[in-house]
């Protein structure tokens, strides 16, 4: 960080889909937290919750409620506990996607109606189901953002149905920000290179990909969760007061690319 240079002071951001260290929103939680913002943390389940609140007390002790994205009581839980022990928010972090292993690898033409649903109930809809929760929660000016991947838009082989399922995430993204718009709240998707964590880790060759970026990327290397959270700090701040609806890309400019250069060897 700049030295003296806090970005996020006096705000308040929740940030979801902390699962481990290694988590995307572990890095964003991080890079909030060093900006002066005050943090609350969901956790999808009992089987997460040490992690999440071992991470939380070295975030100033932040506020961790559970929250399971598939289930409305659950988001109306929430809702009601940030309410009552949080307060209002300036910034929200969806870092949530599932998909059933089978449905990251393989052909897409053999997709299952129930994985289908289940992927774009978890990884788009869940969206709009947190932001139709927090809506009067949300103060005007506040800044949502949602992660993605460059899958929703190129072809990327065994990212299949998660793809489809970003596709989706991001026309959300591009609705919700009209719909909330009036308020000044601003909605936007950072598109992050492949980093490796427990959900990456499901997709069909993810280690090949995580090869291939530092060989032909402009910058020649791989992001971190880190990287992550500085655009994060960024879209939370009020320095991006005037970006709504948009797809930011923290990929080392990966998605730039239009051949693979004369010296990429395999
Ligand atoms: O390369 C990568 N890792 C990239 C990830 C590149 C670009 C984008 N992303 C996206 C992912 O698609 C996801 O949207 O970033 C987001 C965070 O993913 P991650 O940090 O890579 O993965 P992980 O640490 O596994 O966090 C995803 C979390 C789940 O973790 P686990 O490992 O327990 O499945 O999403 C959460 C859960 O914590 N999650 C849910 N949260 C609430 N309700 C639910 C649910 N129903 N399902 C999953």
């Amino acid at each position: 960080m700049y030295a003296g240079m806090k970005l996020l002071e006096g705000k308040r951001a929740l940030v979801t889909g902390v699962a481990n260290r290694w988590s995307i929103a572990t890095g964003v939680a991080r890079k909030l937290h060093e900006h002066g913002a005050r943090l609350a943390l969901t956790y999808q389940g009992e089987r997460v919750r040490d992690e999440v609140e071992k991470l939380a007390k070295e975030l100033d002790d932040a506020r961790v409620v559970e929250c399971d994205v598939s289930n409305d009581a659950s988001l109306e839980a929430m809702r009601n506990e940030l309410a009552e022990h949080f307060g209002t928010i300036d910034a929200v972090v969806h870092s949530i996607a599932f998909a059933n292993k089978e449905d990251l690898a393989g052909k897409v033409f053999d997709t299952s109606r129930s994985g289908f649903s289940l992927a774009l109930d978890v990884s788009s809809y869940s969206l709009i189901a947190l932001v139709g929760a927090l809506r009067e929660q949300l103060n005007d000016g506040a800044s949502v953002m949602a992660l993605t991947y460059l899958g929703a838009t190129q072809i990327v082989p065994n990212y299949n149905l998660m793809g489809i399922a970003k596709a989706a995430l991001e026309s959300c993204v591009r609705y919700l920000a009209y719909d909330l718009g009036d308020r000044g709240i601003r909605v936007n998707a950072i598109s992050a290179g492949p980093i490796k964590t427990a959900s990456s880790r499901q997709v069909g060759g993810f280690s090949r990909i995580l090869e291939v970026v530092p060989k032909v990327a402009p910058l020649r290397r791989n992001v971190t969760a880190e990287d992550v959270g500085n655009a994060a700090v960024y879209l939370a701040s009020d320095l991006s007061t005037a970006i709504t609806a948009d797809v930011h890309f923290v990929d080392a400019g990966y998605h730039m690319m239009g051949l693979y250069p004369p010296d990429f060897a395999t």
